[in-house]
């Protein structure tokens, strides 16, 4: 079946200033600062902010069972909630996720239980659940890869006419990868509906985005390959909300990919194994929380009478109740069968993969009959 792919109007330069919807004061911005998007719905901005906050205790909780070991790695998405929890919303159910390592909390919005999230973090299993029931590939460690990958699946759904959106995350640091430029390239020439989240972080570990591009910022990336490109204030989730939908909306209709930068920080060093003290100042890091995605939502709702106090009893009772239900996973000694680090290779099982396994297979009983 051939599909045809109307050519856009060439796509003029995004605004340098960051959209932004509700301002770090907790304001709603009025008029032309908001670049034509509307705020949504209050019933969304307070699931946006429910979501957050669990999504909050559901990381502090990792980073401190990270600390006594229950876990091997943990790469924190703390101060990144409104980016990751505002595109997620946008999505629906019947649409893909094609998720970093940093997008746990993005998973958690998904309905993926801690438990299952973080089965690849204790070093248990590759993905602790199954793509295609929640739509989300696994976690991708390799920088850039899940952009191809989101391209083949929004091209396949085309092809096939049916109307589903694939919504990838990427950092600042992963643009610079090649595998990012030819997704970037052919999800434009393919008009394929998918959705690239850059989380702009600022850092790639240790490298300053001054580094990785000389560009005036990675929304302007987006005019060169003929898609639409946004930069949205990444600590405002009801902007991140408004500009994912729309994109969102765009791509289900058929008109193709958009990119859109999300101005953020990690607050958090890049993983536990990372000092970041080494290459940022403090000053930059209390700046940035002055400018907390979850405090500045709160204070507009409190200021439209939309979260009361109850409202707040029953979220962070939410928000404890998952952090005892991911001490329990964690804390739990599992079982793990070290040859089913072969399953789900390939489809159907190579000989040199088969030897591997029976190597190994050999190796395990050669030590049980040791001990
Ligand atoms: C192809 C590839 N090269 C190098 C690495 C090692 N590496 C892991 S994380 C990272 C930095 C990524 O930074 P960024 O894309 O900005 O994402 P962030 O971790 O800040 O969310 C690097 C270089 C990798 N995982 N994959």
């Amino acid at each position: 079946m051939s599909v045809h792919i109307e050519r856009n109007e060439a796509p003029v330069l995004p605004q340098a200033t960051p959209l932004t919807l509700i301002n770090d004061t907790g304001h709603a911005v009025a008029g032309d600062g908001t670049g034509g998007f509307e705020l949504p719905e209050p019933e969304i901005l307070k699931s946006l902010y429910r979501r957050m906050v669990v999504a909050r205790r559901f990381d502090t909780q990792v980073t401190a069972l990270t600390r006594q070991g229950r876990l091997a790695t943990y790469p924190s998405a703390l101060g990144q909630e409104a980016c990751e929890i505002g595109s997620v919303m946008a999505l629906r159910t019947s649409d893909w996720l094609f998720p970093t390592y940093r997008d746990t909390i993005a998973l958690l919005t998904r309905g993926i239980s801690p438990a299952d999230i973080l089965e690849a973090f204790r070093g248990d299993w590759h993905s602790g659940y199954d793509p295609k029931a929640h739509r989300t590939a696994p976690a991708a460690t390799p920088l850039a890869t899940q952009a191809l990958h989101a391209v083949g699946l929004g091209t396949a759904a085309r092809l096939k006419g049916d109307n589903t959106v694939a919504l990838t995350f990427l950092g600042d640091g992963a643009t610079s990868e090649g595998d990012a430029h030819e997704a970037f390239n052919f999800a434009a020439v393919w008009q394929a509906p998918v959705i690239f989240m850059v989380q702009n972080n600022q850092f790639a570990i240790s490298v300053p985005l001054k580094k990785q591009t000389h560009a005036r910022m990675l929304a302007d990336k987006a005019v060169g390959y003929g898609m639409p490109g946004y930069r949205v204030d990444g600590n405002d989730a009801a902007a991140v909300y408004a500009v994912v939908s729309a994109a969102v909306e765009r791509a289900r209709s058929g008109h193709g990919p958009t990119l859109i930068e999300g101005l953020t920080y990690r607050i958090e060093a890049h993983t536990n194994s990372d000092d970041p003290s080494r290459y940022r100042s403090n000053d930059d890091v209390l700046a940035w929380k002055a400018r907390d995605p979850i405090e500045r939502l709160e204070k507009y709702l409190v200021s439209q009478n939309l979260l009361s106090e109850d409202d707040r009893s029953a979220i962070a009772a939410e928000a404890e109740s998952l952090a005892g239900d991911i001490r329990d996973a964690m804390n739990a000694e599992v079982e793990i069968d070290p040859l089913s680090l072969f399953d789900h290779v390939y489809a159907e099982p190579r000989p040199a993969l088969l030897e591997q396994r029976q190597f190994l297979a050999d190796e395990l009983s050669a030590s049980e009959d040791k001990s």
